[in-house]
């Protein structure tokens, strides 16, 4: 990490990131703006403020809490993340140098405004490229990555990278700290440290806030003026940056040197008690009772095409900040109400208490064997799924959520959609989390402008198109790497979120104004472009190429399986909306569609339409099984030997692979209804791809792995994909007993399960639309039943363990 300190040249407190007091106490500012609040006013316990309580213990511990009891030294693997959708924050907790990194989710280099970038290069190999291809396809079958790269093949200068906001570093000199603990609440999304220094207790407690848009951290001791400490901020090389500080409140702000995207962020610093003292470039405190940080940021990013600048980021982060000081004393209890609100909707219980130790020691000792652990892990992916993306910001979670201190991340911290952003929102629906999606929806509607220019010249095709990964720019051509460039069919794979998004809300109008009109344009797209396949006159994707390895063809499994599930998706969503020509359109196409699923020579579900499987291939995308898992084509019960040749294909692979492979395959027993072998991926996943912080890690951490387990557990204890509720289709024997509420099924059904011997003995399905519901589970009568649900009908099953 290169850095520069904005505070360089302030003559002042803070020397590399140390508190030099007697500055600060000499120049000490002594009052306080009475706009800022820093009065307690009647009635109100200092100590108290913001449901802190300084002078006892942190309460006791909740099981759904992460601790440490060293502060972190690397990032990657012990920051403790907290975010609101759009501001993250990570936490080592230094008690003398408390650095946090601090996130903005627009903050990217590239697209307009970045050196050499051309909207033009990004979409456009030379005309008639990609049907030079595809002729050679059809003369030869099978053309290698390399030589099709160099007829497709094309620059993504002016690509960029996700950025970090800059690290706020909260600096004391405490001397020798003992009784150290640092932890991250899930069940609250507050962070916290505390320690003794001194014979002082001393407790941090960090937030960041959706209601208010902040990012507040409270520094607390139990004795009073005992709180000392600089505030300031470093922000990365590449960026102007011009810093002002005026009573209390440090405000950078600036634009990238690459892109002129401008970025500002505010910093107030509000004490009680003590001193507080601007300095040139930070602000500290000496001797006060408490001090409360609080962050406001922001860009001009926009993602409207094609320029993608909205209005100077100031006045909105000064309201905003303003705001905030004026709710101080609210802060902490609306965030938390918030995060409640969706958090506490699903809780599991897997008959496990945590052992009394900190979390990375538990990690480091497990061995497939601690439900406690493993439920931790469950509610972390639905805890960074409401920190990475919220209702009302911009951009979904990236390949790192919103978490980066880089100034290239890796695959700059992008947006794949070969899969990966795909598993981000996995556990969305199933988790009830479906608020989460707004930004994922709001993103595939804007790639809709770029992607039909793409789609038109790239293609001459008609509706949009993204390839193996896109930007906030409206990248949705292809890049330069040929293993990993080619992939038309992302734009489908992305849409059927909002389809989804229907089948588990039953939301018409979303349907009519969200999803259809998206769906409708991939479609549209797949039907100029699907190619009649010499060898056997049926259409297929050509070029097409299975991610990420083997040669280019026509027909690979998971292009033909992909436009399949959009033409079923789109065809039963046409008749929803009563769009009977389309309907009929795709309905022809649908005909003539080779679906992509075909059983080869050793038994396994082929990976292209020639048998070419590798029985040694153990490559980590798993992209022929897509039929099995996310798609519904193919199920133990519908298409038994098909789910058999799954199976085959799936041991042959293995149970290895990257963080976010071993997340895929925990799915993929799952809808094989294999509890023992989705535990075991969910162990190896575990011990093999986890770092101290639970972050998944590719190698390096990318947050997909979370996800993909999180859903990956509810997939295990509830499936609805095939037209019924099953209950506990892939019970592990290592979770005997247990209880999960809340989970949410397709047809806008909540489900709540107890199971005890490895059998559910209660079960409770609440219906939010009327209907037909069936219900797959030993407890109902004759294993499968079938009843007409009420709007807002609860219906219950008992039985004896
Ligand atoms: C896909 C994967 C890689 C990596 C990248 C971000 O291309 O094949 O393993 O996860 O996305």
């Amino acid at each position: 990490m290169d850095r520069r300190t904005v505070l360089a040249g302030s003559g002042a407190a803070v020397v590399a990131g140390q508190l030099a007091l007697g500055a600060a106490a000499a120049a000490a500012e002594p009052g306080y703006d009475a706009n800022l609040r820093n009065d307690p006013g009647p009635g109100n316990d200092p100590s108290l403020r913001n449901g802190l309580d300084p002078r006892n213990d942190l309460g006791p511990r909740n099981d759904l809490t992460l601790w440490y009891d060293e502060p972190g030294t690397d990032w990657e693997s012990q920051a403790l993340p907290i975010g609101n959708g759009i501001l993250g924050a990570s936490i080592l907790g230094d008690p003398a140098a408390d650095a946090i990194v601090l996130n903005e989710k627009t903050l990217w280099t590239g697209g307009p405004g970045s050196p050499g970038y051309d909207f033009g290069n990004w979409r456009t190999p030379r005309p008639g490229a990609v049907a030079q291809v595809q002729r050679a396809i059809d003369e030869r079958e099978r053309v290698p990555p390399e030589e099709v790269a160099a007829v497709l093949g094309q620059s993504r200068v002016g690509y960029g990278s996700y950025q970090s906001l800059g690290t706020l570093t909260l600096a004391t000199t405490p001397g020798p700290v003992e009784s150290y603990r640092r932890e991250l609440d899930l069940s609250t999304a507050v962070a916290r440290t505390r320690y003794v220094a001194n014979g002082i207790r001393y407790t941090r407690e960090y937030f960041v806030s959706h209601p208010d848009q902040v990012l507040v951290v409270r520094l607390a001791a139990d004795r009073p003026g005992a709180v000392d400490v600089a505030v300031s901020l470093t922000v990365p090389e590449g960026r102007t940056a011009a810093t002002t500080v005026s009573r209390g409140r440090l405000t950078v702000s600036g634009a990238l040197d690459d892109n002129g995207l401008r970025h500002e962020t505010q910093i107030q610093v509000v004490t009680r008690g003590g001193t507080r003292t601007d300095e040139a470039a930070g602000v500290t405190v000496s001797g006060a009772d408490s001090v409360l940080v609080i962050v406001a940021a922001g860009t001009d990013y926009s993602d409207r095409y094609p320029t993608y600048r909205g209005p100077d980021p100031h006045p909105r982060i000064t309201r905003t900040l303003q705001a905030a000081l004026h709710r101080q004393d609210q802060l902490r209890d609306a965030h938390i109400r918030d995060h409640r609100a969706l958090f506490d909707r699903v809780r599991l219980d897997l008959g496990r208490r945590p052992a009394d130790r900190p979390t990375d020691e538990l990690l480091a000792a497990y061995q497939g064997d601690d439900p406690a652990l493993e439920t931790l892990f469950f509610q972390y992916g639905r805890y960074l799924l409401i920190a990475s993306s919220r209702a009302g910001t911009p951009l979904p979670a990236n390949l790192q959520g919103v978490w980066n201190p880089y100034a290239a991340a890796p695959w700059s911290a992008d947006y794949h959609v070969n899969i990966n952003l795909q598993m981000n929102y996995w556990p969305a629906y199933a988790t009830n989390l479906s608020e989460t999606t707004t930004p994922l929806h709001d993103f595939v509607h804007a790639l809709r402008a770029p992607g039909a220019v793409t789609a038109r010249e790239m293609f001459g095709a008609s509706g949009w198109v993204v390839h193996n990964e896109t930007n906030p720019f409206g990248f949705t051509g292809v890049h330069d790497w040929p293993t990993a460039f080619w992939f038309p069919e992302a734009a489908a794979w992305i849409a059927r979120h909002l389809y989804e998004h229907y089948l588990y809300t039953l939301d018409q109008t979303f349907l009519r104004e969200r999803a259809y009109p998206v769906l409708r344009d991939v479609a549209r797209f797949w039907l100029d472009e699907l190619h009649t396949d010499p060898r056997d006159g049926r259409l297929v994707v050509s070029p097409s190429y299975s991610p990420e390895h083997g040669d280019f063809s026509a027909g690979a499994s998971m292009s033909q399986q992909i436009v399949l599930d959009l033409f079923t998706s789109v065809s039963h969503a046409a008749g929803v909306v009563g769009d009977g020509r389309f309907k009929k359109e795709v309905q022809a196409a649908l005909q003539r569609l080779d679906p992509g699923t075909r059983i080869g020579s050793w038994g396994q579900l082929q990976e292209w339409k020639g048998d070419w499987d590798d029985p040694a291939d153990d490559h980590r995308h798993v992209s022929h099984l897509f039929a099995l898992h996310p798609g519904r084509q193919i199920t133990p019960s519908g298409t038994p030997a098909l789910a058999a040749a799954a199976e085959v294909s799936l041991r042959a692979r293995g149970d290895g692979g990257t963080g976010w492979s071993k997340a895929w395959k925990i799915n993929f027993w799952a809808r094989l209804h294999d509890g023992d072998h989705a535990h075991l991926m969910l162990s190896e996943q575990l011990r093999t791809s986890t770092l101290s912080n639970l972050w998944d890690t590719h190698p390096p951490f990318q947050i997909d792995g979370n996800f993909g387990a999180t859903a990956g557990v509810a997939e295990m204890l509830l499936q609805s994909h095939a037209g019924e509720l099953h209950i506990l289709p892939a019970l592990p024997t290592a979770w005997p007993e247990g209880r999960v509420t809340g989970l949410r099924a397709r047809g806008d059904l909540t489900v709540d399960i107890t199971w005890a011997d490895g059998a559910a003995t209660e079960l409770t399905v609440r219906a939010g639309h009327g209907g037909p519901v069936t219900v797959r589970s030993s407890l109902v009568p004759g294993g499968l039943h079938t009843f007409t649900a009420r709007a807002g009908g609860t219906y219950s099953w008992k039985g004896s363990s």
